[in-house]
């Protein structure tokens, strides 16, 4: 399938999809919202695929929604049309894992998009920021929720009310990205995490994720009950006997994903 405003390849079990609209600094329109789902869509429901890698170019991962797409947009023609909004939370609903490569800028619906991949690698240049109060409108992507949840209630409230934007060491700091990569080596680095991701046993890396994410969702113990639930559940799996008899005899496992 060709894209527009998105490039994809395909290397083994591992997805990269790479947004390309470099003139807008990869800003979000609807067009390449509309591949963007498509695209994940594919990704998601192809049996060969283990683990998705959305990433940008080196300055922007993305500069958010399109402001120019935007600016003329009256109320009623956002909610007639669920602007722009409509397909968002598809990255937020995928059930295999998925990785946010980011260099360079992660505005607005960049931040938010980059929030809803199962973790962040940063390059050492990427800078992250909620600044859409600095053009008269708030984070409508669930960025005044997932940055309250990952970098807590003070710092998410101050970049919300300011714009500011933080770099990635900062963003480390807070637990907003699990680890910074040199700016030239994170798509290298993005996608040897996705393949050691996807030669994991399928259905246990899709359930471990499930049970990751219901921590954001639940209470401690409905939490610890879900994934025991799961947990026991694995034990039908040929992958569990493949990996537990390879560990025991000393050898390296062949998982099947049955
Ligand atoms: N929309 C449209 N065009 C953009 C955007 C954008 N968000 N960001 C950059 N561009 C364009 C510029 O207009 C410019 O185009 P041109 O060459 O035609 O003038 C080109 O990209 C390069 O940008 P700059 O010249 O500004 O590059 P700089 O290096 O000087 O600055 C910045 C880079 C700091 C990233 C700057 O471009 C900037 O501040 N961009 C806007 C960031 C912003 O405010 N983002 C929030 C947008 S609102 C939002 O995301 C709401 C989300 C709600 C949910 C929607 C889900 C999709």
């Amino acid at each position: 399938m060709a894209y527009e405003t998105l490039l994809t390849e395909v290397d083994n079990a591992v997805a990269i999809i790479t947004l390309n609209r470099p003139d807008a600094l990869n800003a979000f329109n609807n067009q390449l919202m509309d591949e963007l789902t498509e695209a994940l869509d594919r990704f998601d429901n192809e049996a060969t695929i283990g683990c998705i890698v959305i990433t940008g170019s080196k300055k922007a991962f993305a500069a958010g929604a399109d402001i120019k797409e935007m600016r003329e947009q009256s109320y009623l023609d956002a909610y007639y049309t669920d602007f722009i909004t409509r397909n968002w939370e598809r990255a937020a609903r995928m059930r295999k894992p998925v990785i946010a490569a980011v260099s360079g800028y992660a505005l607005g619906g960049g931040c938010e998009l980059a929030m809803m991949c199962d973790f962040i690698l940063a390059a050492e240049n990427a800078k992250f920021g909620q600044p859409e109060i600095t053009i008269g409108v708030s984070p409508g992507a669930g960025g005044t929720q997932r940055l309250t949840r990952f970098a807590g209630k003070s710092k998410a409230m101050e970049m919300c009310l300011t714009g500011r934007m933080m770099d990635a060491e900062e963003a480390e700091r807070c637990g907003l990205v699990s680890r910074i990569v040199p700016t030239d080596e994170l798509l290298d680095e993005a996608k040897s995490v996705a393949r050691k991701i996807a030669s994991m046993p399928r259905a246990t890396a899709m359930m471990t994720k499930e049970m990751v994410n219901a921590a954001y969702e639940t209470t401690l113990s409905q939490g610890v009950l879900f994934e025991r639930r799961l947990f026991h559940s694995l034990f039908a799996t040929d992958d569990q006997k493949e990996g537990m008899e390879a560990f025991v005899e000393k050898r390296e496992p062949h998982f099947n994903n049955r």
